[in-house]
């Protein structure tokens, strides 16, 4: 009895480190990415956005792919949680191409100055 006690709480903590590795893995449990502080792209210029009408991962994975497909795209870090978007470009001057890339795919996209 005392040996299967012991390795059920093994098992019951390994259990909790595979769901713990899953939750961040799948970034559930709330968006905890803070995009300005992780910056890969800290030599690009970057364009802030303002994005509407995302209501789940796959809204989120198939605007990244929309704006990363655009040339002078570097890089498109979303957050959902704050309905913005940090895209690392060439050149800010694409903005306009951008945000018609979104408002293409009919989601709202505009320029977050701030
Ligand atoms: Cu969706």
């Amino acid at each position: 009895m005392r040996t299967y006690a012991v390795y059920s709480q093994a098992s019951f903590i390994a259990a909790l480190l595979v769901f713990g590795a899953v939750l961040l893995l799948s970034g559930c449990g709330g968006d905890t990415t803070e995009v300005a502080e992780v910056d890969q792209f800290p030599d690009h210029a970057k364009v802030r956005l303002g994005i509407t009408g995302m209501h789940c991962q796959g809204c989120i994975k198939s605007i990244t792919e929309a704006v990363e497909a655009i040339d002078g795209v570097v890089a498109c870090k979303i957050n959902w949680m704050k309905n913005s978007a940090v895209v690392t470009v060439e050149d800010p001057a694409i903005a306009p191409k951008i945000i018609e890339a979104i408002t293409g795919m009919n989601y709202g996209a505009e320029l977050d100055e701030a």
